[in-house]
This record gives C-alpha cells, structure tokens and sequence, in this order.
C-alpha cells in the first residue's frame, strides 16, 4: 500500500477514541444490569475488538463524508455488532431500546442485539447467521456498479465466516467484477471455543486473498491509530486500482463467545495472563491520545459524559413500552403467512 498517510488533528483522533469508549461503556453497562433478566436478548459482547469498527467507520466517514446516506456508504456486520451499531447512528436510546426488547429499539424490540441495523445511518443488516451479510454487501456493491453510483459497501465478518462457502464465492465474484467492497475480517482467532488452527487450512488470508485478486491488508486490530491508517490507505487503493479490498484485524476477546462473563473456567483457554493493557484498545488510544496532547481531565470529562447519557438512555428503555401483540408479524418477510406458523 503505497498511498500517502492521512493527516489527523487531536480533534479527529479523540472523536473516534470516544465512539470505542462509548461502545466500551455500553457494553459494561449491560453486564452490570444483565442478571436482573430484563434483558432478554443473547448478547455477544465484543469488549477488546472496539478499536475495529470504529477505527474503520472513522476512516471512512473522512473519506467519504460522515452522512453514510448521504455518500452512498453501507455497513453490514455479524451479531457481535454493537461497535459498528453505535460507530453509525451515535444512538444510545434505540440501543439499549433494543436491549430491553421495547418499541424505541432500532428493530421496535424485535431485532434483539445480534440484528442491529440502522439503515437511515448506512447500518443495513448484521445477522446472527455466520457468514450472512458478505454476499449482502457484495450485491450492495454490484447494485452501485450497475447503476454507475460512486458507492462502498463495508462487510464485518468474524475469521470463523471465512468457513463458509459464501464468504469465497462473495470474494471471488467481487474481484471478478471490481466491485466496491471492502471485506473486513474482526480475527480474535476463535469461533466460539474453537481455535482457528483446528478450522483454516490455508498458510496465509494474504495469499488466500490475493490469489482472488483482491487488495489486502492485515494489522492490529487492538490499535485504533493503525486501524485507521491502514484503513485511510486501503480505500485509497481501491479507488485507484478499481478493485475490491480486504482487511484483516486481530484482537482478544476478553469475554465468553456469548454473553457477560469471562469463560477461563472451561479451560479452553487461559487468561492471557491479562497483560491487559497489552490487548485494550481503550488503553493503548488513551495512551496514544497522551502524546498528541489530550488531557487525563479530557478523557475523565469524555467518561462522564458518556455514563450520564448511558444512565439515562436505560432509564428510558426500562421505562418504555414492549411492543404490542399486532406488531408480531408487522416488518417481517412472512408477514403474509403468518397462520401456517402459528
Ligand atoms: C451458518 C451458521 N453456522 C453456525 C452458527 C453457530 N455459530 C454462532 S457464532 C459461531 C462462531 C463464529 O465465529 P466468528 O465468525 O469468528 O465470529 P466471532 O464470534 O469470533 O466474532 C458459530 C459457529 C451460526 N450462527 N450460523
Ligand atoms: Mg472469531
């Protein structure tokens, strides 16, 4: 990747440093309310993966503008969403709405937390169905191609979606055609308790993917200044060589593949002697954000903020009402069959 690096002011990089914190402080939001059992949603939280959404949706929002809408920019991704969720919309009302399965959810409480989507933001569709919204994405991409609209299509996908037959037919198709997507792989190196070793044959994605001839690019998923520069760098490619683009992220998931607790007990794993400093994206932007001037007080004043908000937006869903019986088969696809299912 030979393009030249973004220039960013302190501005820019703590505005993105505070979507990860927010997304941060939600999801330990939910894992302390979680046991009450008002919640009855599962939720794939996806503490220590932060910095990739958000960096990535940062990045792209300065490329092409922050309306997504606006700029013809759309967002797919998995059930383990709610960075990319809250990256777009900026809306902790409709999230935690959705959460608490009330109507002010952005699925009118239907949706749940592995269907996030916020399409009026450029969020389309995340899917609880591993491997789903790649082909989503790629036929977003074809539909701007055929219509000649200047357009990018941004799929998440976990490194165990790259099991599915989709994800390769999706990759060749889009290299085939020079459409604009950008594949986004979030690596922790598991699918659920298996690790990727036990389930990817191939030596390298690199190669894999290059092979497909599609663009490439692979870094540290728990570092939002390197996210973002490979990022800047990766869509500027694309535009110039007309090809599609992949990037793959590591990260550590600090939690269970489903659900609020840690999971070192089931011995799969152990704890990555939590040298956790070493892994937090939230630490190593707050440490980075240090050297371009920001204050311990800035960053004290972003968490309070934050909290108040995240107070008040549960406050707001437990309050709120579920939706009515009518609403079942309202904005479903089998909303016309419903009494064969009942
Ligand atoms: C098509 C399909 N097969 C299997 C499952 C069961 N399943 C749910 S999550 C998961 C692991 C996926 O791992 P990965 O894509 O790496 O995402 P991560 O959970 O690590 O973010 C599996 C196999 C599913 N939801 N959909
Ligand atoms: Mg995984």
């Amino acid at each position: 990747m030979t393009s030249s690096p973004v220039a960013r002011s302190k501005t820019e990089w703590f505005a993105a440093y505070s979507k990860m914190l927010l997304a941060r402080m939600c999801e330990e939001k939910i894992r302390e309310e979680y046991f009450k059992d008002e919640m009855k949603t599962p939720v794939h939280l996806g503490i220590g993966g932060e910095a990739i959404a958000c960096g990535v949706h940062a990045s792209v929002s300065r490329a092409r503008g922050a309306h997504a809408v606006k700029s013809n920019t759309k967002y797919f991704g998995t059930y383990r969403n709610h960075s990319i969720f809250l990256a777009t919309s900026d809306d902790t009302d409709s999230f935690f709405g959705e959460m608490y399965g009330k109507v002010t959810g952005c699925g009118k409480g239907k949706a749940g937390s592995m269907h996030m989507a916020s399409p009026e933001h450029g969020l389309v569709a995340t899917s609880a169905v591993v491997g789903t919204t790649i082909p989503l994405a790629v036929g977003s991409a074809l539909g701007d191609a055929v219509l000649g609209r200047d357009g990018l299509s941004i799929v998440f996908f976990g490194d165990g979606a790259m099991e599915e037959g989709a994800f390769y037919e999706s990759v060749n198709y889009a290299a085939l055609e020079k459409l604009p997507v950008l594949f986004v792989c979030e690596d922790n190196d598991l699918a659920i308790h298996n690790f990727r070793r036990n389930r990817l044959g191939w030596k390298s994605t690199k190669d894999m993917v290059e092979g497909f001839r599609c663009l490439y690019d692979e870094g540290d998923g728990t570092d939002l200044k390197e996210v973002m520069e490979k990022t800047d760098r990766m869509i500027a490619e694309m535009k110039k060589q007309n090809m599609p683009g992949f990037l793959s992220f590591n990260y550590y998931r600090f939690l269970e593949h489903v659900g609020p607790l840690e999971d070192f007990k089931f011995g799969y794993r152990a704890k990555a002697d939590q040298a956790e400093a070493k892994f937090d994206p939230i630490a190593k932007a707050e440490a980075f954000l240090k050297t371009q001037g920001v204050t311990d007080a800035e960053i004290e004043a972003e968490k309070k903020k934050h909290r108040a908000r995240i107070d008040e937006s549960v406050k707001r869903a437990q309050d709120a009402p579920f939706p009515p019986p009518n609403e079942l088969y309202a904005d479903v696809w089998a909303e016309d069959t419903p009494v064969r299912y009942m």
